[in-house]
């Protein structure tokens, strides 16, 4: 068998592993890396069937161009060549900005880096976006306000030291499995552990306490507890003094939320956010990791600063075992946000608004940049419903089945003039496309990924891509050139050595120095060791400030036509729209159909029985899933996850977005359900 070292293609956690190949060139299977740092020979069932998907027979291998309403195969050059002087006609007609660019949190940072490249340099727009906000923009606001990097602040091997871990609105066993058993070995040495979510999920069987507060909720809690911390003097007074600002401002904000209103709020009793502010507040270290359900809310970006408040007020930032950790999702989440293909920064969150940035980029590019903020993913299908965006060019996504409010996405991508999709499988979105390119999934490409600890580690090519399918960077580059640009790259290592040429926190890193390790962001030169935990000696931003801020229920909460309060979100063994878990037989074997978590109490009330077919209504829409009757949901809860598209969360969420960070209000909702 031959092995090649390459990086995971689900989670942000980072595993390493092996792909092996028999003689004939097929994958047979995946080996965990022994020596690797965060896999240490492990690997979640995901990471172990990595190697199913890639050569199903479902493959997208040539191009397809929509003819008399039917996509049918067409050549690189006619595709190609259509793609670009369609976008083109489009920009001289509508003007550059009714153009729109979706990145993709899969594909490497060389390829993020050139598509970021491609819609500014090529389409002159700053209208660029990807996944992360759906996922992570409300931290990448939140902290940047707080603390001046959105980034997780410190390393996993900080579990491994800490003396307490609250996880917040992550299912991380499941989601980030390699982090969730980290965190369980740090509980089997004694570290104390704090789980606030109202499912029960299975960090919560380990934890010293479960807060089960009501999702929407975390503002309060958070409050509740920060203020009893203060009531009891645990807050670090001197890492207040020193190292923060704004602290008046968040103790006189704090005010009102006693343990009592607190608990009327959350649906908790009084006495256990007292136990919370106690345990957390008594902890000489205290690691916080958070996920969805701090940021996918009409007020995530609240959330976020709740939870960067509480860091800073006990003084768990900068030294190791602490940290403000949100849990990037995707493989190479972060990798797409700091390459830049977000709507108002360049590489390395240098704004596009700043002269200079765009100075420094015009000058490297060769071409004049626009100085307007782009539009955000979710504003451009607001934009396109209205008629304002033209033509949309989607990248490694599948928006029909992720994005909130399924009608509304529709109707946005039908109204479109032109419709490009890069993908490996012929999505539900490539469905509505005029154009689909077949690209290489991460087995077929060389390419590097950034992890949730933003540590940057490469991807190997094992095999070529299927039939006439190309690497995602060929793609671009043959966009760009079309575009007039130079973009004759002999490999990826020559697009990251252009990246670190204008990223400072990327510009020490290059193929050679990405040993066994990797490395962590910032590595500003070629002689740096890389930073593992930010905010040593003080914030990227100066002083950490605290960002006070008042409870705000979510936009639709039941009532008395939609009783029941939808949560949506993951389960272990699939991912996201299910184009590559489901096409894993194992994986597929083992949660065939979709599915709602429905507690027993409210079965019995509306005549469901265990895996009978139940029908749930939201404002939006209607779909029909079979019932898992558990009490992981607590009564008034019912909980789907989005990965099967004949029984499609997102038909029914809300599409209710925060105001500054732009995510949808993905886990809380109104629905009804009837026994079928
Ligand atoms: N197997 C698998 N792993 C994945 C993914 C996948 O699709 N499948 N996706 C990846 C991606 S991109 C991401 S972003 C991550 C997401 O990882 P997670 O955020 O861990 O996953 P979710 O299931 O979306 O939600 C996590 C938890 O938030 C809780 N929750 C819901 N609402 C609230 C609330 O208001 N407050 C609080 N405190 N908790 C709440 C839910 O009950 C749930 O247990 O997972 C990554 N890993
Ligand atoms: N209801 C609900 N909706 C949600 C969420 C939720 O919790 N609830 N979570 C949101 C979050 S956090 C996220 S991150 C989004 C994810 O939303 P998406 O990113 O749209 O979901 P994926 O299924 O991961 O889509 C990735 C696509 O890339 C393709 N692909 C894989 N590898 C490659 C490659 O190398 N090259 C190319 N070109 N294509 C490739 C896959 O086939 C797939 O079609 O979903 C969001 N939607
Ligand atoms: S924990 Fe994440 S990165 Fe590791 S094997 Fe599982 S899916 Fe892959
Ligand atoms: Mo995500």
């Amino acid at each position: 068998m031959k092995p090649t070292l390459t990086v995971c293609p689900y989670c942000g956690t980072g595993c390493m592993f092996h792909l092996l190949q028999d003689d004939s060139g097929r994958l047979t299977g995946v080996e965990p890396s022994g020596g690797h740092r965060i896999s240490r020979g492990q690997l979640c069932v995901k990471g172990w069937n990595a190697h199913a998907f890639v050569q199903h027979p479902d493959r997208l291998t040539s191009p397809l161009i929509r003819r008399d309403g039917q996509l049918q195969p067409a050549s690189w050059g006619e595709a190609l060549d259509l793609v670009h002087s369609r976008l083109t006609q489009l920009a001289d007609q509508h003007g550059s900005d009714s153009l729109m660019f979706l990145s993709s949190a899969k594909v490497s940072n060389e390829e993020n880096y050139l598509l970021m490249k491609l819609a500014r340099a090529g389409f002159r727009t700053n209208n660029i976006d990807h996944c992360a906000r759906l996922c992570h923009s409300s931290s990448v606001t939140g902290l940047v306000e707080t603390l001046g990097s959105g980034a997780m602040t410190n390393s996993l091997d900080c579990i491994d030291k800490t003396e307490l871990i609250l996880v917040i609105g992550s299912n991380t066993t499941e989601q980030h499995p390699l982090i969730g058993s980290r965190i369980l070995q740090a509980v089997q040495r004694g570290a104390r552990l704090i789980v606030a979510d109202s499912r029960r999920i299975r960090l919560s069987r380990h934890a010293d306490l479960h807060l089960r507060h009501r999702n929407g909720t975390d503002v309060a809690l958070l409050n509740g507890i920060m203020r009893q911390i203060v009531e009891e003097g645990l807050e670090d007074t001197s890492f207040i003094a020193d190292r923060t600002e704004s602290f008046a401002a968040l103790q006189a904000s704090l005010e009102s939320y006693t343990p009592q209103r607190t608990a009327e709020i959350t649906g908790l009793e009084p006495e256990q956010i007292i136990d919370a502010a106690r345990l957390f507040g008594g902890a000489k270290s205290a690691m916080l990791f958070y996920a969805m359900g701090i940021t996918q809310h009409s007020h995530g970006v609240d959330n976020v600063r709740a939870v960067s408040n509480l860091a800073l007020l006990t003084g768990n930032l900068g030294r190791p075992g602490t940290g403000i950790n949100p849990l990037r999702g995707q493989n190479n989440v972060q990798g797409a946000c700091d390459m830049g293909a977000l709507p108002d920064v360049f590489t390395g969150y240098q704004k596009v608004a700043d002269p200079d940035a765009r100075q420094k980029f015009s000058t490297a590019w060769g071409v004049p940049l626009s100085s307007t903020p782009g539009l955000m993913s979710t504003h451009a299908i607001d934009a396109a419903v209205a008629g304002r965006l033209k033509g949309f060019f989607i990248l490694g996504e599948n928006p029909i089945l992720s994005d909130a409010n399924q009608a509304h996405v529709r109707q946005a991508l039908e109204k479109l003039d032109f419709l490009v999709c890069v993908d490996i499988f012929r999505t539900e979105t490539c469905e509505l496309a005029d154009v689909v390119l077949p690209a290489s999934c991460y087995a077929e490409k060389d390419g590097t990924f950034t992890s949730t600890e933003r540590r940057v580690q490469r991807g190997r090519k094992a095999i070529p891509p299927p039939g006439e399918a190309r690497e995602d960077w060929r793609i671009i580059a043959e966009l760009l050139q079309r575009c007039g640009m130079p973009a004759d790259y002999a490999d990826p290592s020559e697009i990251m050595a252009e990246i670190a040429g204008v990223t400072p926190s990327y510009g020490g890193i290059g193929y050679d120095r990405l040993g066994r390790d990797g490395l962590c962001w910032p590595c500003p030169d070629r002689a740096h060791p890389g930073t593992p935990i930010l905010h040593r000696k003080q914030c990227t931003r100066g002083k950490g400030r605290f960002s006070p801020v008042k409870y705000q229920p979510s936009k639709e909460e039941p009532d008395a036509a939609y009783p029941l309060l939808l949560s949506t979100g993951r389960t272990y063994f699939h991912w996201h729209t299910g184009t590559m878990t489901r096409r894993s037989h194992l994986l597929d074997r083992e949660e065939r159909k979709a599915f709602a978590e429905l507690n027993p109490l409210d079965a019995q009330k509306l005549g469901v029985r265990e895996m009978q077919t139940i029908r749930i209504s939201s404002r939006r829409g209607s779909i029909e899933v079979m019932a898992e009757l558990t009490d992981r949901v607590p009564p008034g809860q019912v909980f789907v996850p989005f990965h099967f598209a004949e029984g499609a969360a997102n038909v029914l969420t809300n599409n209710a977005l925060d105001p500054e960070s732009g995510i949808p209000e993905f886990k809380v909702c109104a629905v009804r359900v009837e026994a079928l």
